[in-house]
């Protein structure tokens, strides 16, 4: 085979990539990644934006592949920072001399199936052509950045910044006047440091939100020691909780509303001293019932009311919504910052930001000057950096039209009409709802499996049926209006991104999900129609 005619072509080295080259290259496949940016790591290669860390723990925010990787490896905190991350995607893709398969500085544009042969046609941005049977996107669920696209943005002369874009060399806000566009989990972990640096900060809030502080802590060796000598049993029993992690911390069944008034209290206060998504766990009927939700989002409406000493900003950062229904945040001194005499925050849920000049920009007949702005305005979660590649499938079925009123897949692995092609933590699975690097070895190695199947009775690839997927469309849309998730605006929704179709993406239960795929794999794939 030529360098351009493969097996599999993997786009996409972050930790989905990586690892899916590793079990190809395993499986006896010509095999090469295509990666966009000049360095393996994916989100943790491009976010980098001042306190950027993960919200799951770094004891579980890794590879469970490899045993000697998972003991050799040692984190420094609970909680790791993106410099960490990456130096360990970087390590594991020496240890598994895995940058020997991948092209950096390559962007996939384009990728057209050819029926007669089974194969995909895939071409660069610049214009490179490969030749593949199997197309594998490991692309990523928040790894296409949104900036809404505010008048007069151009004329704007200060600098400006993405969270997810953020330079690789760091930016200095000593003594500037900084303005921060949103209030996600990227504007909360990175207000506070922005604040201790810059001249003068101004926060712009659409929504509040909730956060709950991380109580992040350097990790603990006798816990870390305590983990390792089970790690094994420490993972299966990770897999058993609703997001594929934490399996020590207590979460309850019990029921809000059956609690007295200070058991409810002690309950959350308990759960707060846990930190980040460990909150969520204090009652069972948070993401069910609305009354339930009630009583949390008032505990931490509370807490921030006793931390912000404005009592009018205490109440403009105090949401008003559903605890959990967009992805809570985990902070460390996010609500602190506002005391801060350099620190201002606005609200433009009323008066939208209208436009950008030349110093600054207007809202609400307001107009606020500065010499760098930060958007912290998201992505185009799930689907966007699969919509922005021009894909056709069968019949020339471009991925754009099949989805144009939202993702349908089978499985979250595959989209019927587009044979060969997979989708790693696609919408439709457990994804961003769980742990990510167990969503993604749980993906390479079910794709990995497949493969090895299909090869094993000679077949030339494999496509998803359309009764299947319909099928499992719906079984994801009952599972999600089971849950409070579907009423709020939330990027799970693509409700952050104008005109884009409102549907629940994620599949909702990483257990239910993995046993699914275990079941659907020992009676040899039923809804996957192997091709001759
Ligand atoms: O993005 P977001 P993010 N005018 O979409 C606002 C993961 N992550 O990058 O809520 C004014 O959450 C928007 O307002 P609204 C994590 O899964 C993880 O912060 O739409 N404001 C919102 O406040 C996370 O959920 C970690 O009204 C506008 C903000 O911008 C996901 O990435 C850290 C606006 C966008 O928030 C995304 O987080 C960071 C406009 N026109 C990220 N448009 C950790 O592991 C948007 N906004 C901890």
């Amino acid at each position: 085979m030529s360098s351009k005619q493969l097996d599999a072509v993997v786009v996409g080295a972050g930790f989905a990539g990586l690892y899916m080259l590793h079990l190809l290259r395993q499986a006896g496949l010509a095999v090469k990644g295509l990666e966009r940016a000049d360095d393996v790591g994916g989100t943790w290669y491009w976010n980098r934006y001042p306190g950027c860390r993960c919200d799951v723990e770094s004891i579980e925010y890794c590879y469970q592949f490899s045993d000697e990787l998972q003991h050799d490896w040692a984190w420094t905190e609970r909680y790791a920072a993106q410099p960490e991350i990456l130096a360990y995607a970087q390590r594991v893709a020496e240890r598994f001399h895995l940058r020997e398969l991948i092209q950096f500085e390559t962007q996939v544009e384009r990728a057209r199936y050819n029926e007669a042969a089974c194969r995909w046609h895939v071409t660069t941005g610049s214009g490179e052509e490969f030749d593949t049977r199997f197309l594998i996107m490991a692309t990523g669920c928040l790894s296409t950045a949104n900036t809404p696209d505010f008048a007069g943005l151009g004329d704007f002369s200060g600098r400006t910044y993405h969270t997810g874009l953020w330079p690789r060399q760091g930016v200095d806000f000593s003594g500037r006047r900084v303005g921060v566009i949103g209030t996600g989990s990227s504007a909360i972990q990175s207000i506070p440091h922005i604040a201790a640096q810059a001249a003068e900060l101004t926060v712009f809030q659409r929504t509040a939100n909730f956060s709950i502080p991380a109580q992040n802590r350097p990790v603990d060796p006798q816990e870390v020691a305590r983990v390792k000598a089970d790690y094994a049993d420490y993972r299966r029993r990770a897999r058993l909780q609703p997001a594929a992690f934490g399996p020590d911390y207590p979460r309850h069944a019990d029921s809000v509303l059956e609690a007295t008034p200070a058991q409810r209290q002690q309950r959350f206060e308990a759960h707060w001293q846990l930190g980040g998504f460990m909150f969520l766990g204090a009652f069972g009927d948070l993401h069910q019932s609305e009354e339930a939700n009630w009583h949390a989002a008032e505990f931490v409406r509370n807490k921030i009311r006793a931390t912000v000493q404005d009592p009018a900003t205490a109440e403009l950062l105090c949401p008003d919504g559903i605890i959990g229904c967009k992805r809570l945040c985990a902070d460390t001194g996010y609500f602190e910052t506002y005391n801060r005499d350099n620190v201002r925050l606005v609200d433009v849920s009323k008066h939208p930001i209208e436009l950008f000049n030349a110093t600054g920009l207007v809202t609400g007949g307001r107009e606020f000057e500065f010499d760098d702005v930060v958007f912290a305005t998201g992505f185009d979660a799930m689907t966007g950096s699969l919509l922005r590649m021009d894909i056709q499938g069968e019949n020339g079925l471009s991925l754009n039209e099949k989805w144009a009123s939202g993702p349908r897949t089978y499985l979250g692995l595959m989209t019927a009409g587009f044979p060969n092609l997979f989708t790693m933590t696609g919408p439709g699975s457990p994804s961003v709802l769980a742990n990510m690097v167990t969503g993604v070895e749980q993906h390479a190695e079910y794709i990995a499996d497949m493969i090895r199947w299909l090869r094993g009775q000679g077949a030339g690839g494999v496509k998803a049926q359309p009764e299947a997927e319909d099928n499992w469309v719906q079984t994801v849309n009952t599972r999600s209006e089971q849950t409070l998730y579907p009423r709020c605006n939330s990027w799970y929704l693509g409700a952050n991104v104008p005109g884009k179709p409102r549907v629940f993406m994620p599949y909702i239960g990483f257990p239910d999900y993995e046993a699914t795929l275990q079941t659907i794999r020992e009676d040899n794939y039923p809804g996957f129609t192997p091709l001759a």
